[in-house]
């Protein structure tokens, strides 16, 4: 069996511990271990008949992008970044994740980029633009909610096909508002 590491990158309060919570369909592990900064978690899955256990790794985040995360991005496979669709300032810090991440890397990562709270539609400051945006320049958005569990399914999915190249972005795609779409049903012919 395949085991990846995978990194949930994002501001203080974007949803990254929930939307563990939601990947495993189970409470994730203490959050003692988040003292230290992460805390990791085991799903398995299955990507076209293969077994890939994939250890999910919570950063916790701050309100800057601090030097010391990339000690905990080391051996990753694929990286998750995450926005709160309500709060601007979150998707400047996961675009800031994404550069660092890359810078210490060397090169591309495979990764999603995933816009949460959904459910607060009417609060978004993230507007559909900034999200093609994001695409634009070479990331797959998805739209999440830990509240109707919007999105989880798929944001799991297709985060382990990137990581696994099973998946290559489609560019120019543009994202209707997120008061009018049905998030997976909406990105279902992309893969
Ligand atoms: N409405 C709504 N609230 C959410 C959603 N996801 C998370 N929250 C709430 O947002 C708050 C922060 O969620 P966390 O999962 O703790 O955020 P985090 O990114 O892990 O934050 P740090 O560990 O501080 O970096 C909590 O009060 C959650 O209940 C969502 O999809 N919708
Ligand atoms: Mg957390």
């Amino acid at each position: 069996m395949y085991r990846k590491k995978i990194c949930i990158l994002g501001a203080a309060g974007t949803g990254k511990s929930c939307l563990i919570r939601r990947f495993l369909k189970r409470d994730s592990a203490e959050d003692r271990a988040l003292a230290m900064g992460a805390k990791i978690d085991k799903l398995d899955v299955e990507v076209d008949r293969r077994k890939v256990q994939l250890m999910l790794w919570d950063i916790r985040g701050g309100d800057h992008v601090l030097p010391g995360f990339v000690n905990y991005i080391k051996g990753a496979s694929a990286i998750i970044y995450v926005a709160d669709g309500t709060r601007l300032e979150t998707l400047s810090m996961a675009m800031e994740y994404r550069r660092q991440a890359e810078a210490y890397f060397g090169m591309p990562v495979p990764g999603i980029m995933l816009f949460n709270k959904a459910d607060l539609a009417r609060q978004w400051k993230i507007t559909p633009s900034m999200i093609s945006d994001a695409e634009t320049n070479g990331i797959f958005a998805l739209l999440t909610s830990c509240c109707d569990d919007s999105g989880i399914n798929t944001a799991i999915n297709l985060i382990t096909r990137v990581m696994m190249g099973k998946t290559t972005l489609l560019p120019g795609r543009t994202m209707p508002p997120p008061s009018t779409r049905n998030v997976d049903t909406n990105l279902k012919p992309r893969y």
